[in-house]
């Protein structure tokens, strides 16, 4: 989560170089500090009669909670001085999408979208929906607020769901603080209590221009891929250890609607080639985030339109909402390493119900393996078996 040593953000907001960001942070400690710099982990958990954390495994739309924990406590306080602070924001759900406010709807500035610094800060009241896995940093400023033992501000989930398959509606803050939702996952979800002045000057600050884009447009266009997600899914393979079952699947190059099995090779991009991956969502009625191991990409169009990529999806990402009957077009290049990845929804019910494949880079000469084995774990260690199966476009592209 943190690249401290090779960043342009160093952890310490007092370097004033030219090259520090100068991000909250602190100074007590010359690299790596955290004080103003935190981390918050949102999750829906649901208890039993006997306190026992629940789970229904049979529930393959979504699973959701009925206590919005923060870093694991149900709704906790922080205190917080009248200054800066960054929270890097992660949604940990299993299938429950979140939408984020202070109470008294002032702004927030999000800094950074899936762990990469956004190409510029985006002022926002309220912030988009967070699918599950997003992780969104914002900046909030405690300065505005006088210190004393009553000055609270609360963060405040508006995204009411009634089941795990999407948002039922983004609800406006007085609507999530009323308390009349049948949604006990909307209101209040974390208390900040703004008690003291800082001890030392806020010497952050959050500059105008963060981390420009990678420019890829002088790197040709080696192959485009379509991927929808939906359900239905058929499963082809009989190997009892690397295939799963359930509704969920993935049409690779509107091919059939599979199944998940790592055994089986669904992409195959070349190293160190750029690609463009279109993600669709096959149904209306569902929302999914569909997340990409291994690269950062950059988001080149929402529904066919590049303006309808938000300010705060501007910057590199590795997981999309689809939204309903959506669709995202990114572009990503396969730099640094070879290897075998994995893409899929991280609505995690429905990445247990088999909507995941195996995607890999390699390329036809040494030093790489083409295709990859396929490991297979045992207690006694890991032993490789040829793959399943390759997709007929996996490695070659369509015939058109
Ligand atoms: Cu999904």
């Amino acid at each position: 989560m943190f690249n401290i040593y090779s960043a342009l953000d160093r952890g310490n907001e007092e370097i004033n170089d030219g090259v520090n960001l100068r991000l909250p942070s602190g100074r007590a400690k010359s690299f790596g500090n955290l004080d103003y710099d935190v981390n918050l982990m949102l999750a829906d958990k649901a208890w039993d009669a006997d306190g026992q954390l629940f789970f229904d495994i049979f529930q393959t739309d979504g699973f959701l909670g009925d206590r919005i924990t923060v870093n694991l406590a149900y709704r906790p306080f922080f205190e917080v001085e009248a200054r800066k602070y960054r929270f890097r924001i992660l949604n940990g759900a299993v299938a429950r999408f979140f939408k984020l406010a202070l109470s008294d709807g002032s702004p927030m500035i999000q800094i950074a979208n899936d762990g990469n610094l956004l190409p510029s800060p985006v002022t926002l009241t309220q912030l988009d929906e967070q699918g599950i896995a997003e992780r969104y940093d914002i900046v909030i400023d405690f300065s505005r607020y006088t210190p004393g033992p009553n000055t609270k501000v609360w963060l405040v989930n508006l995204a009411e769901h009634e089941d795990g398959k999407l948002p039922h509606k983004d609800l406006s803050i007085s609507e999530a603080l009323s308390g009349n939702s049948s949604d006990p996952g909307v209101g209040k979800i974390l208390e900040f209590r703004i008690v003291r002045n800082p001890a030392q000057p806020d010497m952050s600050q959050v500059p105008a221009v963060l981390i420009p884009n990678p420019d890829l447009s002088n790197v040709p266009v080696a192959r485009e891929r379509t991927f929808e997600f939906g359900d239905g899914a058929d499963q082809t393979s009989r190997d009892p250890v690397t295939s799963a079952r359930g509704p969920w699947g993935i049409k690779t190059d509107n091919g059939s609607m599979l199944a998940a099995d790592f055994g089986r090779v669904s992409a195959g991009p070349s190293f160190g080639k750029r690609e463009i991956w279109t993600l669709k969502n096959g149904g209306g009625g569902w929302d999914h985030p569909i997340h990409i191991h291994f690269e950062e990409c950059q988001t080149l169009a929402r529904n066919g339109s590049a303006s309808q990529v938000p300010a705060w999806e501007r910057g590199r990402k590795d997981v999309w909402r689809l939204r309903p009957d959506g669709e995202v077009k990114i572009t990503l290049q396969f730099r640094d390493f070879a290897g075998m990845f994995m893409e899929h929804c991280h609505n995690t019910t429905h990445e247990d119900n088999a909507m995941l494949l195996r995607w890999e880079i390699d390329d036809k000469g040494a030093p790489f393996v083409r295709p990859l084995p396929t490991p297979i774990p045992t207690p006694q260690g890991v032993r490789f078996q040829a793959p399943d199966e390759i997709l007929p476009t996996a490695f070659k592209p369509p015939a058109v």
